[in-house]
């Protein structure tokens, strides 16, 4: 049903794509560079050696694996990834099937498809620190409430003191990662930004779409920072961001979750732009704020975000949690 929305947007816009097609995201044709990433490499994992395995989930079918490579730490994430309807007449015709029982109308199997079928998402941090090893493991949570006077002097002094390396973020800014990836730049030095897909995505359908608009401007680390000022520039992100979606894979507006986290994952202002019904981690109301609601607020009250309390999920293992303990506030 949800698909049917997409199509019809489609149509209106005078495309002639096929239903199929509308399911996939389309980069491994318009993105030509992205097949040559594709290419082989040097398998970095052949030596890696597992430590332990920091979560694994049979639903999410997917494995986080805390281990070495080459004496260094390292995090491996594996995921299967979703059927795409585009490959099933491949899949049924070239697949090998072993029977696993039979019974009355009944039957299973163990379908054995084409090695190019049967690729599993593989995300590597290497060298890999403590946080990232605890970022994965299984936590307890709190939830926290920040006045705007805890995040002066628990939250900011803390985030300043950690000076949480953003480098991978400028890469992207200055064209040195991810080059190839970027979908669309505004590169206004006030109100520009970078939309591209998130590391989570492997843009092979757009069920699970997740994209990411990442500002050029370098002084705004989290909601938190966000006053009137920055309007112009969350207009920008929202509406451009829309657009190019909806160009690009389909997409209306009505079929987007736009949001920021607070606290984000890494303090470098960027808006998140998931497909609605898709349950990204983090999008859920302890965490996200709509970027429709963010602008609605600064509207009505130019300090909003500078004076309310906020509410946050922190891990157990969390520095900033330790902190708020220390100052008697949980
Ligand atoms: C991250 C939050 C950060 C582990 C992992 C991810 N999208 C990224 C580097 C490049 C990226 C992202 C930190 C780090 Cl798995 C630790 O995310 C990224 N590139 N989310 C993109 N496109």
């Amino acid at each position: 049903m949800a698909d049917n929305t997409a199509k019809r947007e489609l149509d209106a816009a005078g495309s002639d794509e096929l239903s199929p097609e509308v399911k996939r995201a389309k980069t491994e044709d318009e993105n030509g560079g992205e097949n040559g990433k594709e290419a082989e490499c040097e398998n970095v994992l052949s030596g890696f050696k597992t430590s332990s395995v920091l979560r694994d989930s049979a639903r999410e079918k997917n494995i986080f694996i805390h281990g070495k490579v080459a004496d260094q730490d390292a995090v491996v994430i594996l995921e299967k990834t979703p059927i795409r309807e585009d490959t099933l007449t491949e899949l049924f015709t070239h697949s090998t099937l072993k029977l696993v029982m039979k019974n009355d109308i009944y039957s299973t199997y163990q379908l054995q498809p084409p090695p190019r079928f049967n690729e599993i998402k593989t995300t590597v941090v290497c060298p890999a620190t403590e946080k990232h090893v605890k970022k994965y493991q299984c936590q307890e949570s709190y939830l926290m409430e920040e006045t705007g006077d805890d995040y002066q002097s628990i939250t900011l002094p803390y985030i300043q003191k950690q000076g949480f390396s953003v480098q991978w973020v400028y890469n992207i800014l200055e064209k040195k990662a991810e080059t190839e990836r970027i979908v669309y730049e505004d590169p206004d030095p006030e109100v520009g930004f970078v939309l591209l897909p998130d590391f989570k995505w492997d843009q092979k359908q757009v069920d699970d779409l997740y994209l990411i608009a990442i500002t050029h401007r370098r002084d705004i680390k989290s909601l938190r920072d966000l006053t009137s000022e920055h309007l112009p520039l969350l207009q920008n992100m929202f509406q451009k961001g829309k657009e190019i979606i909806l160009q690009r894979y389909n997409l209306p507006a009505s079929k987007l979750r736009v949001y920021l986290h607070y606290q984000p994952s890494y303090y470098h202002l960027h808006v998140h732009f998931t497909k609605l019904g898709y349950e990204a981690p983090g999008c859920g109301v302890e965490r996200a704020h709509l970027l429709a609601d963010v602008i609605q607020n600064l509207q009505s009250d130019p300090q909003y975000y500078k004076t309310r309390t906020l509410y946050f999920p922190l891990r157990a293992d969390d520095g900033l949690l330790s902190m708020f303990k220390e100052a008697g506030k949980l």
